[in-house]
């Protein structure tokens, strides 16, 4: 890392609280909420400043109550909350002595929300965070952004950069950090064009006026500065795809900013499966709401947030400073975390099996497994058995007939020793042999990549070859597509050109505004149990780009091939 002499032990101790945190609230909340349609709602309507600046003097969210909004965050089980200091519109959402557009001065609301959220966090222990727009502002005549930019009102060959950057960007950034108390993280966004050069100033002035305060990858030069990747809006990353921290930030509907359309919300059950399927991967989840003009959280966040944190009141245990599965691959049924000597089976209850979990690949001894729901009362019995012949470690644990917990019932098994696990792309029993991309090694070619793995079959038999991918919406397939793909393991072919076969509506790491879609390639038979390898050619193989933000990633992104028994 470039933006710190600091050493290994010192980074770690600064990010502890963030990587056992693993929830937080993202809040998006500003002059737009007026308007209910989002808060790009400037920009997409090109409203002119003159007409913006008056609703900001409209602006007046007199219900709004630090103490309960940081009360819903701890009873959701966050751990920190993230709120828009100033977002794309350059109202600055608290009483910034740097510019006048802001909630104090511009507003008839006169208080300074982020001095109330500040003093509400110190109290109940929630680490508070400023998200800051730092290169689009539609306000500032010398903003600029490389694609976004307010050209309504103003002429980019008229933008002098440096007189918005040294003012009003440095300056805010100066204020939050010097006028709040401590900040947890400054949450930068969407970077475009910034250089090097400028990347680095900010990240010296952060770690000059609160050293201890993390800065995320939005900032712009990744990896050379931040303390950890945000993922893309609503991106789940594969299995292994980070090898530094990483976050997910999250919208509860559709939107960011409040919306008044928008009413295609997440149940509490695809909340707390997301979660625990992020933080299985090694990742925080940042859960966004977007409360209204008046300065409420809508109603149907609240009860979501509520359920999802009656949930980790029980299982919190299983969650809150675990790491990540050692299986490099989704499970069907399910996600797992380690802690110590527990590992933690989340098992999805619509997954629930009949009699037993079976769990292939565990060589250590199960010294106790029980249901985290009845709290160690109640021992499940475990069988484990370890085959020479295949070097497969098989573990089969028996289950009451009915999940004991809702959503997700967690099992706990306690393990002799240090968990130790077959790390190789092996079949689990009930569940598709997965390999994900990233996880491959990709030889690029003229046109066609080939990736490759080796994986390890248990049980001989037909499997049909799925190619899973992830479709922006409005991306057109055929385009991407408009070649044969091949896929070759064990001396047989299955090829064709993908087709959209299914399209999966309850996908546990795809969400707006992608979809999940499987596509049939063809079959192949495995006639023994053992080692193979499978290569896939497709010029969608692409290696992991080195870096750069995500928020606009590619239309279709390949993620793994399944082998699906048939
Ligand atoms: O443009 C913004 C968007 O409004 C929102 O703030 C999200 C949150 O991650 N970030 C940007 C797009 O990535």
């Amino acid at each position: 890392m470039t933006d710190s002499l600091e050493t290994a032990l010192e980074r770690k101790n600064r990010m502890q609280w963030w990587k056992e945190a693993k929830f937080g609230m993202f809040i998006h909340w500003g002059v737009y909420s007026l308007l209910g349609q989002g808060e790009w709602v400037m920009y997409f309507s090109k409203i002119p400043v003159k007409e913006y600046e008056k609703l900001a003097a409209e602006f007046n969210p007199e219900q709004f109550d630090a103490k309960a909004w940081v009360a819903c965050a701890k009873r959701a089980g966050m751990k920190y909350i993230v709120i828009t200091a100033k977002h794309h519109d350059g109202f600055a959402m608290y009483h910034s002595r740097t510019d006048p557009f802001n909630i104090v001065d511009a507003s008839p609301f006169g208080r300074d929300p982020l001095k109330e959220l500040s003093e509400a966090c110190r109290v109940e222990g929630i680490r508070l965070c400023f998200y800051y727009s730092h290169v689009i502002d539609w306000h500032d005549p010398h903003a600029i952004h490389d694609t976004y930019n307010n050209l309504w009102d103003y002429e980019l060959e008229k933008k002098a950069f440096f007189s918005y950057w040294n003012h009003k960007a440095k300056g805010q950034i100066r204020e939050l950090l010097t006028e709040y108390g401590p900040i947890g993280l400054l949450w930068f966004d969407t970077s475009g064009g910034l250089s090097k050069k400028e990347s680095e100033a900010i990240v010296s002035m952060i770690r000059e006026l609160q050293p201890e305060c993390l800065i995320n990858s939005r900032v712009s030069h990744w990896p050379d500065f931040g303390d950890y990747q945000s993922k893309g809006d609503n991106e789940i990353p594969m299995h292994g795809e980070e090898t530094r921290e990483w976050e997910t930030p999250m919208t509860l509907n559709q939107s960011w900013g409040y919306s008044t359309k928008d009413q295609v919300w997440k149940s509490a059950d695809a909340l707390i499966r997301k979660l625990v399927h992020i933080v299985s991967k090694g990742g925080n989840l940042l859960l966004n709401v977007g409360p209204t003009e008046t300065g409420v959280i809508p109603a149907k966040s609240v009860e979501r947030l509520e359920e999802v944190g009656a949930w980790l009141e029980r299982n919190g245990g299983a969650v809150y400073g675990t790491s990540a599965s050692p299986f490099p691959y989704e499970l069907e049924w399910g996600a797992v975390t380690v802690k110590g000597e527990m590992v933690y089976l989340h098992v999805f209850n619509h997954y629930w099996p009949a009699e037993e979990l079976v769990l292939n690949g565990v060589k250590n001894k199960v010294k106790k497994a029980y249901l985290l729901a009845d709290g160690n009362a109640s021992g499940l019995p475990v069988e484990q058995s370890y085959h020479l012949e295949t070097d497969h470690y098989a573990m089969r644990i028996r289950l009451p007939e009915l999940p004991p917990e809702d959503y997700v019932s967690v099992v706990a098994l306690e393990v002799e020793g240090g968990l130790e696990v077959d790390r190789g792309f092996i079949q689990q029993a009930q569940d598709a042999i997965k390999l994900d991309l990233v996880l491959s090694e990709i030889t690029t070619g003229s046109g066609m990549n080939e990736a490759r793995w080796t994986f390890k079959a248990a049980s001989p038999g037909v499997f049909e070859v799925v190619l899973v991918n992830f479709k922006k919406s409005g991306a057109v397939w055929e385009k991407e597509y408009d070649h044969e793909v091949t896929v070759r393991a064990a001396g047989q072919t299955a090829a064709c050109v993908p087709k959209e076969d299914v399209v999966v509506s309850d996908s546990i790491s795809c969400q707006h505004p992608y979809t999940e879609v499987h596509s049939s390639i063809g079959r192949i038979v495995i006639e023994q149990p053992g080692t193979y390898a499978l290569t896939l050619s497709t010029k969608l193989a692409k290696p992991k780009p080195n870096g750069p933000e995500i928020w606009q990633a590619a239309s279709v992104k390949l993620r793994s091939v399944r082998l699906v028994q048939v």
